[in-house]
């Protein structure tokens, strides 16, 4: 199994879940805003989601259209990146980045009776959230945890201190690479129960992957699942472009550097989600090959995961077509 999504529309940065049997899709959908390539991502200037579903891994998929513009949320300006959803109750929560008037990226949150939307957003982003690239996991005790963070156009080194500031300085090559965060959700799905806290992804060794090792230290893209009782804490490794994994036993981690999933797809970028689906393990990603390469222009595709029984996951080829 490996196919595109579908075509006709660029879609990235696909998160997947199921919801009363359907398997549902939340991408981001890339547009061309006419803006040059740089390293703070600006060419990513997408205004709008679209949630797509299918009712079976190989059928055609279902185009729920527009489900949020930017123009329709108050705190909102410009560049609505990787989002993703919740169920809780009969309330669907759609959770989405985007720089706010002062060219912050935030995180907010929007809400519906349908999987597909449209989304209601709240007034305001999530109180205490910066960075990108939200990603909720629900574990199974009814208690959703939302990761998130991307450096470099992402922000997050712009948070060192806790607070944002214009130094744009990463830590030495030794030094522990910066983390991805983690917080509880509160009740009402629409804030942090808590505090922001650090997501520690280890080598075998025991000690926090360093900021030099491209090849294995957080970039962006953070996505939790779990299998047999425990807990992948799945990312990519940005501009080593490979998306890779990290095993740990409790929510908040430490995560164990596990190995990567996907090699080096046609495109920039690299994001994913996994989810199970009528018994079998997906990963749900993007390349640009159906664009020719534009960095920008990209297309969601599915591709069957594998566990193996001792709990490592093998690895994907980024090239296969
Ligand atoms: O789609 C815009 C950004 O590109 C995402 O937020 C990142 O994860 C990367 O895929």
């Amino acid at each position: 199994m490996n196919r595109y999504l579908l075509d006709g529309i660029y879609t990235a940065d696909p998160s997947a879940h199921v919801f009363d049997g359907r398997l549902y899709i939340y991408p981001s959908h890339d547009v061309e805003g006419g803006i040059p390539f740089n390293d703070n991502g600006d060419h990513f200037d997408m205004k709008d989601y679209h949630v797509f579903s299918l009712e079976s891994i190989d059928g055609e998929a279902t185009d729920h259209g527009p489900s949020l513009h930017v123009d329709d949320v108050p705190w909102a300006k410009r560049q609505m990146w990787a989002p993703d959803a919740a169920k809780k109750g009969d309330t669907y929560y759609f959770y989405f980045p985007a720089k706010d008037h002062d060219d912050i990226f935030r995180i907010g949150v929007a809400s519906s009776d349908k999987p597909y939307g449209p989304f209601q957003p709240d007034e305001n982003y999530i109180e205490g959230s910066f960075s990108i690239d939200p990603a909720v996991f629900e574990d199974d005790n009814d208690e959703y945890y939302m990761y998130f963070g991307g450096i470099w156009g992402g922000q997050l080194q712009r948070w060192k201190t806790g607070s944002y500031e214009d130094d744009d300085s990463e830590p030495s090559d030794e030094a522990p690479a910066l983390c991805p965060k983690v917080a509880k959700m509160s009740d009402d799905m629409r804030g942090f129960a808590e505090e922001p806290v650090d997501v520690l992804i280890l080598d075998k060794k025991g000690n926090p992957i360093t900021a030099g090792d491209h090849n294995r230290r957080f970039f962006e893209a953070a996505w939790v699942h779990k299998f047999n009782g425990r807990y992948y804490f799945s990312y990519s490794t940005g501009n080593t472009h490979l998306l890779c994994y990290a095993i740990g036993d409790s929510p908040y981690g430490p995560f164990t550097y596990g190995g990567v999933i996907l090699t080096p797809v046609i495109g920039w970028t690299t994001h994913h989600s996994i989810c199970e689906f009528q018994g079998k393990w997906y990963l749900f990603h993007h390349d640009s090959r159906p664009s020719g390469g534009v960095t920008h222009l990209r297309s969601v595709k599915i591709a069957e995961l594998t566990h193996r029984s001792d709990g490592t996951i093998e690895i994907l080829d980024g090239m296969m077509e």
